[in-house]
């Protein structure tokens, strides 16, 4: 049996600030949103009593909290205090994987200080956060990723919880479908249109019936419900290459709509590479016909690609590199391959490219 701890710092950046700078301190604080058209990106838990929210825009989160302070985020402080934690975190297992600067899974099944229950580790875990960066974490533990990431957000801010094996089938009974791992918005309605709106849904079905209901994804889910996560912790040095995909609601046709699409895959991408401090040179893009005709084209640049705009520069030109006659299914851009550090050709540096047919 594996014992995970999921790490989830308590509204990050809002946290460090109010660390940072005395005067806000107890004060309802949004960080972000202060400009004409900007976001929050996350609120101290004095503005959530009045509803404040992430990615709410600013206007109307002043209007819920009239008292808001409105705070410009320092992305150099939260990525230095995001490599202090990992540092922390080190102490205790090589076996660690961040999903954005304020959280991690730990896989401390063989902790590198020998054998100890993993509720200790945790609370240990949390008090040298609190020593040495003075901020607060919380902590799930549980046998595998899924269950730890929902005790994480059990008992926010400050917690610790730990879901029992025995006790996890009543946990997940009562959670909403929308909060399964793997399920988005879309996933969600189509779930509920099917009779599916919570993990007690899905404990009345037979795995066969779940996957025949709800197709291939179906068994992920059934299992999830049952509290089966088997996924490992990976850490970033496994990590060969990452990707993101789309498969449209109605099947794109011409340069203008998939450059578009491109362009969203490339945001999404760059978000996802800078959570995972993931770099690679290579960027593949894929592309599904229709009739499932898969074509992908590769491109290695001189350096890393380090935000969207380059991603969407090469994905854009390999999109040109294809041979595209027929509406398109679902487009992917991923990068991988070696890292290169040291090369520093003009790009790109050579096209490879390869179709494979899978009627
Ligand atoms: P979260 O861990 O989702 O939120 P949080 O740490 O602020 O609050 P808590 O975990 O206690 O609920 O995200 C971590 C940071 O990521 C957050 O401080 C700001 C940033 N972030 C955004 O920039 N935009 C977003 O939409 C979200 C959700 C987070
Ligand atoms: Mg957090």
């Amino acid at each position: 049996m594996r014992k995970i701890i999921h790490v989830d710092m308590d509204a990050f950046y809002a946290a460090v600030e109010e660390r940072d700078d005395p005067s806000l301190c107890g004060r309802p604080i949004a960080v972000g949103g202060g400009s004409a058209r900007g976001v929050v990106m996350t609120a101290s838990y004095a503005a959530r009593a009045f509803g404040v929210r992430s990615a709410m825009p600013g206007a109307r989160a002043a209007r819920l909290c009239p008292d808001l302070v409105f705070v410009q985020p320092r992305f150099a402080v939260y990525k230095a205090v995001s490599r202090e934690i990992r540092a922390i975190f080190a102490r205790w297992t090589e076996l660690v994987e961040p999903l954005s600067l304020d959280e991690a899974y730990l896989d401390v099944t063989e902790p590198l200080t020998g054998p100890a229950p993993a509720m200790i580790i945790a609370s240990e875990i949390k008090d040298a956060i609190r020593a040495e960066t003075g901020l607060t974490a919380s902590a799930g533990v549980a046998v595998n990723k899924f269950l730890a990431k929902l005790a994480s957000d059990m008992e926010k801010p400050d917690g610790l919880c730990v879901i029992r094996p025995k006790d996890a089938m009543r946990v997940l009974s009562g959670l909403p479908i929308g909060r399964f791992h793997g399920v988005g918005p879309a996933t969600a309605r189509r779930l509920e249109a099917a009779g599916i709106a919570n993990g007690a849904d899905l404990q009345a079905l037979t795995e066969a019936e779940a996957i025949r209901r709800l197709g291939r994804q179906g068994g992920h889910f059934w299992r999830l419900a049952h509290g089966i996560d088997e996924r490992p912790v990976e850490t970033g040095r496994d990590r060969k290459s990452l990707s993101v995909e789309t498969t449209f609601a109605r099947d794109l046709n011409g340069l203008p709509a998939l450059d578009q699409a491109v362009d969203g895959l490339a945001e999404e991408l760059a978000r996802r590479l800078a959570q995972a401090g993931f770099r690679a040179t290579t960027v593949t893009l894929k592309i599904k016909s229709h009739d499932f005709r898969l074509t992908t084209r590769q491109t290695t640049l001189a350096r890393p690609p380090d935000g969207a705009a380059v991603l969407a520069e090469a994905g854009r030109h390999l999109l040109r590199r294809a041979p595209i006659d027929s509406p398109v299914r679902l487009l992917g851009l991923g990068v991988g391959g070696i890292t290169a550090s040291t090369t520093q050709l003009h790009l790109p540096l050579d096209d490879t490219y390869e179709t494979t047919d899978r009627k």
